[in-house]
Order: C-alpha cells, then sequence, then structure tokens
C-alpha cells in the first residue's frame, strides 16, 4: 500500500501534467462546481448614505460629467473585488448630476434602471423623449436606447441629482454580449414632449391599434407618487403579509412580467414597528431605502438601514425587515433571469 503522502505526490504530478494540456481533475472540485446549495461569494453589504453622501458630492469637484461620461461611484460587493458588482449578475452606482451639466448620449445593450435618490429637476432622455427626476421615481433605460442625462443650470433651479444605477452589467459581460455606441452629440433631438409615452401605456391603457410585446417597458418613468399612494391605499385596507409587509411590483403592461428583461424591480411599505418574517430566494437583490428607518437581517447579520441607504442580500440568504419607522422600500433583483432559465426558488420560513 502506498503512503498517503505517496498518493498524494503522485496526483499533484499528474495533475500538473494534465495542466499543460489545458485540463483539471473534476473530482478536486466537483462539491465547489455542484454545490449542494447556493455558496455566494457576493456578502450581505450595505452603504450608509449618511457615510457616503459627502464622497458623492466631492465626485463633483473631481470631474465633470462631460468628462467622466458618466459621473458615477460604484457599489462594489466586498465579497466580489475588482469586479465592479454587486451580485454576480448586477451592477449598483451612484451617479451624481450637477446644474448645467450633461451626461453625453450613448448606448450599450446592457438594460439601466435609474432610481431617484435625492435633488429633483435633472432628467434622462431615452429616444427622443425626456423625462425630469423626481426622489422615488423609476426611471428605465432599455437596452441599445440612445440615453443622455442633464441638468437645468442653477439660474432655471438646477440642483444636484443623486439616483442609483441598476445595470446588468455583470450578466451580460458574463455572456460577452455587450456591445457599445458614442452618439455624435452630446445630447439626442428631442422630438417628443415630456410625458408622451406615459399618455400611451402609463393609465391601464394603450394605444388600440398596437399589439405590441415589447420585452422591455415602454412606460419611461414609474413616477414614486403612485406608488406610494397605492402602497398607502393597500396599507389601509388590505391584510399585511408578514413577510414583505405590502409589496407591489413593476409592470411591463405590454407583457404582464417584468419591466426589463433581465432585472425585476419592486416597492414595499413596512408599518412603523413591522417585524417581518424571514425568507429567502435564489435572485439576489439590491434594495434602496426611499424613507424610513429599521434593521434587516440577512444570513443572521444585523444591519440597521436609514432613508437613502443602499444594501444588497445575496441568493439564498434568508432576509428579514423590520421597520422602526414607517418604511418604504425600492428594490431590484435579476429575478427574470431565474425565472426564466427555471432557476427561481423562494422559501419563505
Ligand atoms: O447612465 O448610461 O452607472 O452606461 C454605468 C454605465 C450608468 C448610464 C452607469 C452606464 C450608465
Amino acid at each position: 500500500m502506498p503512503t498517503a503522502t505517496a498518493v498524494q505526490e503522485q496526483r499533484t504530478a499528474y495533475y500538473e501534467r494534465i495542466a499543460e494540456r489545458q485540463m483539471a481533475p473534476l473530482w478536486e472540485s466537483l462539491h465547489t462546481l455542484v454545490p449542494p446549495q447556493p455558496k455566494p461569494q457576493a456578502q450581505a453589504a450595505i452603504w450608509r448614505y449618511a457615510q457616503i453622501r459627502d464622497l458623492v458630492m466631492q465626485a463633483g469637484a473631481v470631474i465633470s460629467a462631460e468628462e467622466a461620461v458618466r459621473r458615477v461611484l460604484v457599489l462594489e460587493n466586498p465579497g466580489l473585488p475588482g469586479k465592479s458588482s454587486i451580485t454576480p449578475s448586477l451592477y449598483a452606482g451612484l451617479q451624481l448630476i450637477l446644474p448645467g451639466e450633461i451626461a453625453p448620449s450613448h448606448r450599450h445593450t446592457q438594460s439601466a434602471l435609474r432610481f431617484i435618490v435625492e435633488g429633483r429637476g435633472a432628467w434622462t432622455a431615452v429616444d427622443g423623449e425626456r423625462t425630469t427626476m423626481r426622489p422615488g421615481d423609476f426611471i428605465v433605460t432599455p437596452s441599445w436606447t440612445w440615453h443622455d442625462h442633464g441638468n437645468p443650470s442653477v439660474e432655471d433651479g438646477g440642483e444636484p441629482v443623486v439616483w442609483l444605477d441598476g445595470l446588468d452589467i455583470p450578466l451580460v459581460a458574463s455572456l460577452d454580449a455587450g456591445f457599445a455606441e458614442t452618439y455624435p452629440e452630446a445630447t439626442q433631438p428631442v422630438t417628443r414632449p415630456e410625458g408622451y409615452s406615459f399618455a400611451r401605456f402609463g393609465h391601464n391603457m394603450a394605444p388600440v391599434r398596437e399589439r405590441v410585446s415589447n420585452p422591455t417597458s415602454p412606460i419611461f418613468s414609474y413616477p414614486y407618487e403612485r406608488s406610494r399612494e397605492a402602497l398607502d391605499m393597500l396599507y389601509r385596507h388590505s391584510e399585511l403579509d408578514a413577510w414583505d409587509g405590502v409589496k407591489l411590483r413593476y409592470v411591463n403592461p405590454t407583457t404582464g412580467g417584468w419591466p426589463m428583461p433581465t432585472m425585476a424591480t419592486f416597492m414595499q411599505y413596512l408599518p412603523a414597528g413591522f417585524k417581518g418574517r424571514a425568507w429567502r430566494s435564489t435572485d439576489a437583490t439590491v434594495y434602496c431605502v426611499v424613507d424610513g428607518h429599521g434593521t434587516v437581517n440577512i444570513g443572521g447579520a444585523e444591519f440597521a438601514f436609514a432613508e437613502h441607504d443602499v444594501f444588497v442580500v445575496p441568493s439564498w440568504q434568508t432576509v428579514q425587515l423590520s421597520a422602526h419607522g414607517e418604511s418604504v422600500l425600492f428594490s431590484y433583483s435579476d429575478r427574470p433571469v431565474l425565472a426564466a432559465l427555471n432557476l427561481l426558488r423562494e422559501e419563505r420560513i
């Protein structure tokens, strides 16, 4: 019988020989490659706005929006260093645009969402239409559409505006499906009045002769006022869900499905004193606190959250939300991808 050391030496030598031919022994990594359950590299993490707001604003003195193209601080998951990712499939960043600035027009195959954190009056343009940003609005930038952002000058009432960018950058990168182009001018021509898309699709109605099933929602901006109103009404007149409080998903009116092919978005209301039950799911989720404060327990670790904080719940980690003051949370996840691939699992504990 060869000794354990001899066996190990023989194997190591063998692994070196097969490595020269770009091969590796599956038996050394089988359990990692095919885990009994998800073991995310991504960690639960929180970006507390009170601690980072000054740094976000200081970016305005470091570089102009024009030079930066997009002046964004990437929220990088501490478990995914160097990957510019908040989850394995999703990207998050805080974008700052100052009065009088333009973030020049470009397009890319990555889908984007904007969730307005603070400031109002800046605009984003998609396909010839501009929409004005207000805190709590959820704005859609479909894949491969020209988009530029801008902010009126101080004289015209402009103020610094910060929003959360959610994109499917890591997912698109993992598929090697990224394409991008720069528009020849800083801004695209405005060809339609503000509110045009909303008139077509934002009132639970749709243009009568169009039979479209658009992979991305034609509703350009989902105004906070409306989402909040719906949550308030449902809170007052229906039973609270023990896990979610009152939670709604944003809908693509042409399909009834998610607003984007790769990202789902949600908004939920938690009354003061709410102590949610624990649940987990295979979609990793990024939360942005619109209003209120409380705690979130993610996989046993407790994080206090307050207004404008961003936190991330990795796949299959239990999450439990508690609200001290009445709270409103926006969230986005890769749920459509998991659902499409039959990989979505959810467990309410
Ligand atoms: O606004 O188009 O945070 O292209 C990252 C990439 C924002 C944008 C980001 C982008 C954008």
